[in-house]
């Protein structure tokens, strides 16, 4: 249990900010969100932090970063929240994310390992991240590319580095960003042994039919956890 008095804004105000193994992850986005409304950056860091060490990478990811990353952007997009705000959230969840993920790659053997990132166009990086430490967590070795990146670099990485997956977050409209083009040109550009794992929340609207042949759309955690697992037990 960690438990700190913050000075009182008011003479009035005393605030005791509690948290414990028993507080919820409901409770715990309540208070960062809280935390980004009055411009607490310490506590929403610390709060942010504690869910990190007080969770395990499944609950962590979708029950408190997943939903407070909505609820923020939510916000940001109705005119609630200003940008500050919203990058407030997003760096304090980033350097945690980044932390985990250094620490489960620090376990996972050298091979085999999956590469994380997003098509050109596609700013949208934290379900990739997430994926990457959820991906380390199992035991798999996990390079984090960030978003925003050409096919032609995938390809480059993947040509050096011995990578068995690429998996391709999808989170803006997929004819957006051509998507479908970008994934065949992905295709010409990556090894023959490297396959392309694809999801996020709008991967389910991408036109299967114009998709390069060895592309697997993975529509929930379950199957990604499924898949990583297999490849860990078949070792390099
Ligand atoms: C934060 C945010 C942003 C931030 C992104 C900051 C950042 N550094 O990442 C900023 C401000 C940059 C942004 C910009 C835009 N955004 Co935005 N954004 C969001 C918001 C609020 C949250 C996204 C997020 O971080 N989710 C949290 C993560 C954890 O969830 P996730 O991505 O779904 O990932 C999980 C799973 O899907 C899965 N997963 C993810 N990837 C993969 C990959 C594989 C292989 C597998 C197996 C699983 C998997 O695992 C993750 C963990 O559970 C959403 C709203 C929403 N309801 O999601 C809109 C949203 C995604 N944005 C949207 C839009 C339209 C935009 C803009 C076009 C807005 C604009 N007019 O400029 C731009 C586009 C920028 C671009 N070119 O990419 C739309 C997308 C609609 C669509 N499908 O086209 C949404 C849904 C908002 C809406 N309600 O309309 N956005």
């Amino acid at each position: 249990m960690s438990c700190y008095w913050r000075a009182p804004r008011e003479k009035t105000e005393v605030m005791l900010i509690l948290s414990t193994a028993e507080t919820t992850p409901a409770q715990r986005v309540a208070a960062i969100i809280e935390a980004i409304e009055q411009y607490r950056i310490a506590d929403c860091d610390r709060l942010v932090a504690e869910a990190r060490e007080g969770l395990g990478p499944c609950v962590l990811v979708r029950e408190v970063f997943g939903p407070v990353l909505r609820e923020a952007g939510d916000r940001w997009e109705q005119g609630r929240f200003s940008v500050a705000q919203e990058h407030m959230l997003s760096n304090a969840v980033r350097r945690q994310l980044t932390y985990s993920l250094d620490e489960f790659n620090r376990l996972a053997p050298a091979e085999p390992c999956v590469a994380y990132t997003t098509l050109s166009g596609e700013r949208h990086e934290m379900g990739s991240l997430m994926l990457a430490v959820l991906g380390a967590s199992f035991g798999v070795r996990a390079m984090y590319l960030g978003p925003d990146l050409p096919v032609v670099e995938v390809g480059r990485f993947c040509n050096h580095v011995p990578v068995v997956a690429i998996a391709i977050s999808i989170v803006t409209n997929p004819d957006v960003i051509d998507a479908a083009d970008q994934l065949c040109a992905l295709r010409e550009a990556l090894p023959v042994t490297t396959r392309i794992w694809l999801g996020g929340q709008a991967a389910g609207r991408l036109p299967t039919g114009q998709l390069p042949w060895d592309c697997t759309v993975i529509t929930d955690i379950a199957d990604f956890e499924l898949r990583v697992t297999a490849l860990r037990k078949q070792g390099p």
